[in-house]
C-alpha cells in the first residue's frame, strides 16, 4: 500500500527528495540547445511558478493550458503549473485552434503557456482575452523568459491536498472522441512508484529517452516524473524520427526507452547503422505489441522488450513484465500496487480462457472531467477498460482487441489484433490495420489495410499471397476478404491506429 502525506504538492515534493538525497548537481533533462541540471531545472520552475501566480495572478486550481514539444522548457512549464498549485493541462504539439478550443472549453481554462513556434494555432482558438504567455522567445519583452529574469526567489509551493487535481489528461481519441481525465497530486508519485520500481526498475544512473509527447502520460511518466523521482535523465527530443532517436541513443548513451511498436518496427530496419549497446531496457506500450515487433526488435537490439497496457484514464502502465518474467505474447500480469480481472459478458470476474472486458484497481484510477462515461467506467471501483483481454493459468493477461474492434463474421468472433499479427509476419508487410466492413451476408467481414515494405508492388497477386498466408498462419476464417494497399496508416499523436478512419476509409 502506497502513503502518501495528506498535504501534498507532487513537483515539490519530487525536488525536496532530490535536494535531500544530494541529485542537484546531477542531470535532469538533456534538450537539443541545453543541458539542466536538478538544481537549474527546480530554480527554473520556481521562476515560472511566480509569473504563474504573480504576473498572470493565477490562483490554487487554475487550469493551464500547455502546448509544446518535448523540451526542457515545456517541461518546466508543466511542472511549474502543479508546482504553482494550479493543473496543467497539456496538450499534444500537432492539435489544430479547433481541437484547441474544445480542450479549453472542457478544461475550463483560464491562461495558456505556448511554445512561440506553435502560437499560430493558439492565436486563431476563439478564445480572446485569455491570458497567453510565450516561451521559447528569448528576445521578446513581454515573452515567459523575459518575465522569469525578474524571479529569482525559491517559490514556496501552496497548500494543497495529496487529492487535489493537479492534471486534466485529455485521451488521444483514437475513437475521435477526446475525453479529459483528471488525476491528483498523489497519483504522479504512484504511477513512479509502481511500474518503474518494480517492473522497469529504475536507477540514479539511467538516461531515458524515447518518443511520447510530454502532454501523453505515457510521455510524462517515462520522459520527466520516472526520470526525476531516482535522479537519472531524461532525454527530450523535439524532432523525433527513427533516425532521430536512433542518433539520440548512440550519441547520449541512453539506458531506457520509451516508444511504441510502431516505432520499434521502424527503428529495428535501421538499427544496424547504430550503437545501441547503451540500452538495457525498451518499454513498449500504447499499442499491442505483436510477437513479431517483439522478435524483430530483439534481433536488432538485442533487448527483450517490457511490453505494458497503460491508458490516459489510468494515468500510466498497470500490466506489463520484464526480464525472466517476459512471455512473448502476453502483455504480462498487474504491476505490484495494481490488480485486474476479465469481466464476462455478464460482468462477472471470469478464470482462465476466457476472452472478456478487462477491469484494473490501483492506486490511480479514472475520472472523467464532467462526462456521464464515468458511470459505466468505474464500478465499485474498478476501472473498467474498453479492451478484451484473457488471463491464462499463470495469471499473465493476453491482449484480444479493442472491444469496439472486435469483428463479427458469419457468427465467428475475430480479434482484429490477430489478423494484424498473422500479417505482420509476411516480409512484405511493414505495417497493417484490420477493420470489420459491413457485409451484406456475413454480417461484417475482414478488411485489412497493409503498408508494403520498399520494393514490394501492391498488386492482386500480393493481396492473394497475403491470404493465403494468414489462412495458413491462423485458423482460415479470420483471413481478410478484402486487402487495401495504403501509402501509410492513420495514427494518432502517441501512435494509436485510427480504426474509426479505416472503418471510413480515411486517412
Ligand atoms: O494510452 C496508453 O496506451 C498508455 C500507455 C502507457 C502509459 C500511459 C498510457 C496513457
Amino acid at each position: 500500500e502506497l502513503q502518501y502525506p495528506q498535504r501534498l504538492n507532487a513537483v515539490a515534493e519530487l525536488f525536496q527528495v532530490a535536494l535531500v538525497r544530494g541529485w542537484n548537481g546531477r542531470t535532469a533533462l538533456i534538450g537539443a540547445r541545453e543541458r539542466l541540471s536538478y538544481a537549474e531545472l527546480s530554480a527554473r520552475v520556481d521562476r515560472i511558478a511566480h509569473v504563474l501566480r504573480h504576473d498572470l495572478r493565477l490562483a490554487t486550481g487554475n487550469r493551464v493550458l500547455l502546448r509544446g514539444a518535448n523540451c526542457p522548457m515545456m517541461a518546466a512549464c508543466i511542472l511549474a503549473v502543479i508546482k504553482a498549485g494550479c493543473i496543467a493541462v497539456p496538450t499534444m504539439p500537432l492539435l489544430r485552434a479547433r481541437e484547441l478550443d474544445t480542450i479549453a472549453e472542457r478544461a475550463r481554462v483560464d491562461a495558456v503557456l505556448s511554445a512561440a513556434s506553435l502560437r499560430a494555432e493558439v492565436d486563431a482558438m476563439a478564445r480572446p482575452g485569455l491570458p497567453l504567455l510565450l516561451f521559447d522567445d528569448p528576445d521578446s519583452p513581454a515573452g515567459l523568459e523575459a518575465r522569469m529574469a525578474a524571479h529569482d526567489a525559491p517559490f514556496a509551493a501552496p497548500d494543497t491536498a495529496a487529492d487535489d487535481v493537479c492534471l486534466i489528461s485529455f485521451t488521444s481519441g483514437t475513437t475521435g472522441v477526446p475525453k479529459g481525465t483528471m488525476h491528483f497530486h498523489r497519483d504522479l508519485l504512484a504511477i513512479c512508484d509502481c511500474f518503474p520500481r518494480h517492473t522497469l526498475r529504475s536507477r540514479i544512473d539511467d538516461v531515458f529517452i524515447g518518443t511520447p509527447p510530454l502532454a501523453f502520460t505515457f510521455g510524462l511518466g517515462g520522459l520527466l516524473l520516472f526520470p526525476l523521482r531516482v535522479g537519472a535523465s531524461a532525454v527530450l527530443i523535439e524532432k523525433l524520427t527513427p533516425e532521430t532517436l536512433l542518433k539520440a541513443i548512440e550519441e547520449q548513451r541512453a539506458t531506457v526507452c520509451f516508444t511504441a511498436p510502431t516505432f520499434y518496427r521502424q527503428m529495428a530496419q535501421l538499427a544496424d547503422r547504430f550503437d545501441l549497446s547503451s540500452l538495457t531496457r525498451s518499454v513498449s506500450a500504447g499499442e499491442a505489441l505483436p510477437v513479431a515487433t517483439r522478435a524483430a526488435w530483439k534481433e536488432a537490439s538485442g533487448l527483450e522488450m517490457i511490453d505494458g497496457i497503460g491508458a490516459t484514464e489510468m494515468l500510466h502502465i498497470f500490466i506489463s513484465a520484464a526480464g525472466a518474467d517476459v512471455r512473448p505474447g502476453a502483455t504480462g500480469k498487474p504491476v505490484p500496487g495494481y490488480v485486474a480481472c476479465i469481466l464476462d459478458a455478464h460482468g462477472l470476474p471470469a478464470g482462465p480462457g476466457v476472452i472478456g472486458r478487462l477491469a484494473v484497481k490501483g492506486p490511480t484510477g479514472c475520472r472523467y472531467l464532467d462526462d456521464p462515461r464515468q458511470r459505466d467506467y468505474v464500478v465499485n471501483g474498478w476501472n473498467i477498460t474498453g479492451d478484451a483481454y484473457e488471463m491464462d493459468e499463470d495469471g499473465y493477461f493476453h491482449y484480444r482487441s479493442r472491444l469496439d474492434d472486435m469483428i463479427i463474421s458469419a457468427g465467428y468472433n475475430i480479434a482484429g489484433a490477430e489478423v494484424e499479427e498473422a500479417l505482420l509476419h509476411h516480409p512484405a508487410v511493414a505495417e497493417c490495420g484490420v477493420v470489420g466492413r459491413a457485409d451484406p451476408e456475413r454480417g461484417q467481414v475482414v478488411e485489412a489495410h497493409v503498408v508494403l515494405k520498399p520494393g514490394h508492388a501492391a498488386s492482386s497477386d500480393t493481396a492473394l499471397a497475403l491470404q493465403e498466408f494468414v489462412k495458413a498462419r491462423i485458423a482460415p476464417y479470420k483471413y481478410p476478404r478484402v486487402v487495401r494497399f495504403r501509402e501509410q496508416l492513420p495514427r494518432t499523436e502517441t501512435g494509436k491506429l485510427q480504426r474509426f478512419k479505416l472503418r471510413m476509409n480515411e486517412g
